[in-house]
């Protein structure tokens, strides 16, 4: 049973929400009926439905709105999660089943921008959650930590070019951590959506970063989800960049145990990268072609592909400078969610030299 105290905030937070402005999923699909069902429930972690909507109810820009504080929020939330994540991922009904890992054949990628004049860089990162714990909200302070030290001792072991050092967030020079972000390489501090939703507790404890020399391989530690993986570099190399990848994720593979199951495949902190987790990005100027937005916009939809600032999610462009990455996540093979980004993005360039 919910606590009456938490019973009230939501009440009185669930009524001022649907009256508001909000254009988030989290507003198209909590309906009355919808709230009623599922407001009294609780998963076996204890989480209610108020920690996974707190962050849609007091960010009212947000796009998604939910969070699950835990494994067991998807099946015992469902009733909300469901048509969320069906919108987010462009069709994923309550019957659906992500398909088995794929990551295809490698070689089929190149080079999406030989010439250099319009990817500044590439991105390919997954998500992974360690089996036996849950997500962010529900981690106490010793667990964090023990998550930290599990991880970073295996990313030690890595060799090659993944070979690289752990720098945890709490001994870095605050000019240090700035410059990380500055570069793109490092998480933000202070994402307002992550600290509604009660995903920064004890920070920095527990959270940093491992990448090896030249920064093309990195992973961060007890941000969103336990572990990012990710593989950037310069330029628009995407089979470079995927390789790279693939190769760390199987290696990590061999000796972590990550939460996965049948419906969802890999199971994050946040709907909207369920699945392959995969979010492969171009960082990219398209002058012409986005001189339109409303164009740019309806240009990206149709090919499966988010738009997003150059500092991160919720950032807006300040140099033109544009992140555009796969939407969908879930219900694909991660070759293919690569592959979105892939083909929408020749298309951009394509439509891009057209211009006059
Ligand atoms: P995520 O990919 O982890 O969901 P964000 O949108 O917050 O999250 O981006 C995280 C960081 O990665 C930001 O600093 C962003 O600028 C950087 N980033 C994303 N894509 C690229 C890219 N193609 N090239 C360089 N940096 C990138
Ligand atoms: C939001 O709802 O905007 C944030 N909680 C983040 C959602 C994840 N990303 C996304 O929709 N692109």
């Amino acid at each position: 049973r919910i606590l009456p105290e938490i019973k009230r905030k939501l009440d009185v937070a669930f009524y001022r929400f649907v009256t508001s402005d909000s254009e988030s999923l989290l507003k198209k699909y909590l309906t009355k009926e919808v709230y009623d069902a599922i407001k009294k429930k609780k998963t076996k972690y204890g989480s209610t439905l108020l920690d996974c909507i707190q962050s849609g109810l007091e960010n009212l820009d947000s796009n998604c709105g939910i969070y699950a504080p835990d494994p067991d929020a998807y099946t015992v939330f469902a009733d909300i999660f469901d048509p969320i994540i069906e919108d987010y991922h462009g069709g994923f009904d309550r019957c659906a089943q992500h398909p088995p890992t794929n990551w295809g054949d490698i070689e089929q990628f190149s080079n999406l921008d030989p010439t250099g004049d319009f990817i500044i860089s590439t991105r390919v990162r997954c998500g992974r959650s360690l089996n036996g714990y849950p997500f962010n909200p529900c981690l106490k302070e010793n667990e964090y930590k023990r998550i930290e030290t599990l991880l970073s001792n295996c990313l030690k072991e890595l060799t090659d070019d993944l070979k690289g050092t752990y720098y945890p967030l709490e001994n870095m020079s605050p000019a240090d951590q700035q410059k990380l972000i500055n570069d793109h390489f490092l998480f933000k501090e202070g994402d307002r959506f992550l600290q509604s939703a009660n995903a920064c507790q004890f920070w920095p404890k527990g959270r940093g970063i491992f990448h090896n020399k030249n920064k093309t391989f990195l992973c961060w530690i007890n941000e969103e989800d336990h572990l990012r993986i990710i593989s950037m570099q310069e330029r628009g190399n995407l089979k470079e960049v995927y390789q790279r990848l693939v190769k760390a994720v199987k290696e990590l593979g061999k000796k972590l145990s990550f939460i996965r199951n049948d419906r969802f495949g890999y199971l994050t902190f946040c709907p909207t990268n369920l699945g392959t987790t995969i979010r492969a990005s171009v960082h990219i100027k398209l002058p012409k072609l986005s001189a339109d937005k409303v164009k740019f916009e309806e240009t990206a939809a149709k090919y499966n592909l988010q738009i997003r600032g150059t500092s991160g999610e919720h950032s807006e462009t300040t140099d033109g400078i544009f992140d555009i990455s796969n939407k969908r996540r879930l219900g694909l093979t991660e070759y293919e969610a690569v592959k979105h980004m892939n083909d929408g993005i020749m298309k951009m360039i394509e439509l891009e030299k057209a211009l006059p």
